[in-house]
């Protein structure tokens, strides 16, 4: 679709490298998962401590990697769960159209129930994620506005909205660069469900990692 296309050309600016693959997923194949992923997943109700308070993050979030690859995100300590087949899978053909080299061991993945549900501004930029890291991400279900901004310079800003089975690979700067978030929408909106592909370093590497 033109319109679409337009708003894929918009994903430039300075230090930012991101590749956008519209219906990456047939259909039927993001149709299937969706389905499987609302129904098999154990969804978790996260929190966020802020300023001696905590607080529910307005999403349902899940996090899959190989035993004892725990990965803080917003201060919460996650344990994996090992991935669901279907995750291996897409695993496999998401690392298989990034740049050479480029693997991943986890996902996170992340259920907006409605358009009351998102995620703020952040950067995927723990040290763990290591410089420079490549995050894959595999959108499902409703269609929700991405958008991205400058971290020395917030009025530096693009966005796009992303599709079910739209492909959206970072890396390079971007996130050492830019913020990037899904904002909350007043607009009625169904279930959305977004995977990020990562590599997570081990927190205490072996002298053979
Ligand atoms: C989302 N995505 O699309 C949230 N992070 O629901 C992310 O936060 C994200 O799409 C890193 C790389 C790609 C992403
Ligand atoms: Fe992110």
């Amino acid at each position: 679709m033109p319109s679409r296309q337009l708003f894929e050309d918009n994903l430039a600016g300075p230090g930012l490298s991101v590749d956008l693959r519209r219906a990456f997923l047939e259909a039927d194949t993001a149709d299937a998962l969706l389905a499987q992923l609302l129904a098999d997943v154990p969804w978790r109700q996260d929190e966020i401590f802020m300023f001696g308070t905590r607080s529910p993050v307005p999403r349902l979030s899940a996090w899959f990697g190989a035993p004892g690859l725990t990965y803080s995100y917003s201060g919460i300590d996650l344990e994996p769960d090992p991935l669901l087949p279907a995750l291996e899978d897409l695993r496999e053909l998401v690392a298989s159209v990034c740049a050479p080299g480029v693997s991943f061991n986890s996902v996170l993945a992340n259920w907006y129930r409605t358009g009351a549900d998102s995620v703020a501004w952040h950067a995927d930029d723990e040290p763990e994620l290591g410089r420079e890291p490549t995050i894959a991400s595999v959108s499902l279900g409703a269609a929700r506005r991405f958008q991205l901004r400058r971290k020395d310079d917030p009025t530096v800003k693009v966005e796009t909205t992303l599709h079910h089975g739209d492909l959206l690979i970072m890396s390079g700067p971007t996130q050492s660069l830019w913020h990037h978030q899904v904002p909350k929408t007043a607009t009625p909106v169904g279930e959305r469900v977004n995977l990020t592909f990562r590599w997570v370093h081990p927190a205490r590497p072996s002298l053979s990692s």
